[in-house]
């Protein structure tokens, strides 16, 4: 049997079977394997005929038609699957080839299988990959992590078959163990927030300014040629267009919102590790409100709010209601970055900003032109703590914020729920505040709980007072061992 292959992948799903076809057409061989082999069959007799697919019916026939080092990608369900597929591999494998999981597994799972798998000599790397099964095919993003020591030995391949923006592969080395899958968790997270707030921007255009599907659309086609311009408002537009057999399909969807977790595991992560990434937060919560919807349609016979009606000018608050939605989109990628920077520093990962922001920039859901400036913000400089304080972005929402706030104001008094853009222009407020009435909390922490608390000039030093003159002396951190 001859070493012809570059890379095995398994799990011939969509997925699978689109990246072999893109590896294909970029001239690498690949041999394709699947758990249930009958797919390995029907996939080389129809959708990679006339193509240099190779196929294999068990682990051990792949793993000798691969070149060495070895490199074995998966494209299988995430969790147990993945598990099974490495024991499976490793005795088969021999120190210094590649296992990739292209899969959605979680972080800590990609954490741990780096870990075991380089005490193996295996490098593992667990990889994101997004854009769809259309990315997947013809140019996704990829996000790479995992042990360094592969890097090397997939570059190639991998930038190869990425989506490629301003000529550049939408993939880079991401940094180590899962960081990987962390920056393709915050991609998902700030991928439902995008979608949040462009279903705010159309409530405000449909339930404030009582527009029709054929003006909205036309909205969102504006929109998309200025800072806007991203692929989310780019098929929001073709949506709001879609007619069905004559009728608009849009108004007919039941508006009860699903979700696959990833947008929660990001919540979850900003709380694990306290960062206010409220944004993403809210558009999760969206989402759970809105499936709640034989409760919401019951409340809305019981529940009233204001009769107040839209009374302005409907041109200039379309244009208010673009500016808010850059300004609080702004604010949702500033605090996903504030995630990736002190995951960075829990799992002690040197992450790349400005190349997480290329490998965003093209191929997956949330790319947009506006990516290309989080790059050129992070390129500028290396160690910018926030985007809020890049000049670019500072700039432009001074520019905005005026029209933010009316938005939210006018949306707050007509009764339209906008949780997205409220709190990211709370996060803002709150952000640029040097005093906030967190002093209050601390005091009630230690009036109630004895939890004590700082002096403006004595920051670190912790003290107790006795507030009512019967809660004694004693600080609750003096309980503790
Ligand atoms: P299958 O075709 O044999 O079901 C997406 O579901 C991919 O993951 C498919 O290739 C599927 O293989 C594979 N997969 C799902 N669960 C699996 C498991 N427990 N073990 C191995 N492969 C699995």
């Amino acid at each position: 049997m001859t070493e012809s292959a570059d890379i095995a992948l398994i799990g011939l799903a969509v997925m699978g079977q689109n990246l072999i076809l893109n590896m294909n057409d970029h001239d690498f061989v690949v041999c394709a394997y699947n758990r249930t082999t009958s797919k390995v069959d029907d996939f080389l007799q129809n959708e990679a005929k006339n193509t240099k697919v190779v196929g294999a019916h068990s682990l051990k026939e792949m793993v000798a038609k691969l070149k060495k080092p070895r490199r074995v990608m998966m494209l299988v369900k995430a969790g147990e699957a993945v598990d099974n597929f490495i024991d499976q591999l490793v005795p088969l494998l021999e120190p210094g080839d590649i296992i990739i999981d292209g899969g959605n597994s979680e972080y800590q799972d990609s954490n741990r299988r780096c870990k075991d798998l380089k005490e193996k000599g295996i490098l593992f790397v667990g990889s994101g990959v997004s854009g769809g099964e259309e990315g997947a095919r013809y140019g996704p993003s990829l996000m790479p992590g995992g042990n360094p020591d592969a890097w090397p030995h997939i570059k190639n391949i991998f930038q190869s078959i990425a989506a490629k923006a301003d000529g550049e592969p939408c993939c880079d080395w991401v940094g180590d163990g899962g960081a990987g899958h962390f920056v393709k968790m915050v991609h998902n997270g700030i991928e439902y927030g995008d979608m949040q707030l462009i279903c705010e921007a159309y409530s405000l255009l449909k339930d404030a300014l009582r527009m029709n599907q054929e003006e909205m659309s036309k909205v969102f086609d504006d929109w998309n040629r200025g800072e806007l311009d991203s692929f989310l408002i780019e098929i929001s537009r073709n949506i709001l267009k879609f007619k069905e057999n004559g009728d608009y399909l849009l108004e007919k969807i039941r508006d009860s919102a699903g979700q696959k977790g990833t947008g929660k595991w990001t919540a979850i992560a900003s709380l694990e590790y306290g960062i206010p990434v409220t944004l993403i937060g809210e558009s999760v919560y969206a989402r759970c409100l809105s499936s709640l919807k034989d409760e919401r349609v019951s409340a809305c016979k019981l529940l009233d709010g204001p009769t107040s009606k839209f009374e302005g000018d409907k041109e200039e608050f379309v244009e208010h209601i673009r500016k808010a939605l850059y300004a609080s989109k702004i604010v949702s990628y500033a605090q996903g970055f504030m995630l990736l920077r002190e995951a960075a520093k829990v799992f002690n990962w040197n992450l790349n900003y400005g190349g997480i922001a290329l490998m965003w920039r093209g191929g997956c859901i949330i790319r947009s032109v506006f990516l290309g400036n989080i790059k050129k913000a992070f390129e500028k400089n290396p160690e910018l703590t926030n985007l809020l304080l890049d000049d670019f972005f500072r700039d432009a929402i001074h520019k905005c914020q005026t029209s933010w706030r009316i938005v939210v104001s006018e949306a707050a008094r007509l009764g339209v729920p906008i949780p997205a853009f409220y709190t990211a222009l709370a996060f803002y407020d709150g952000y640029r505040s040097s005093r906030l009435p967190a002093n209050l909390i601390q005091a009630q922490r230690d009036y109630f709980g004895a939890h004590t608390y700082e002096l403006n000039d004595k920051p670190g030093v912790f003290i107790h007072t006795n507030w009512t003159g019967t809660g004694g002396k004693t600080a609750s951190t003096n309980y503790l061992a």
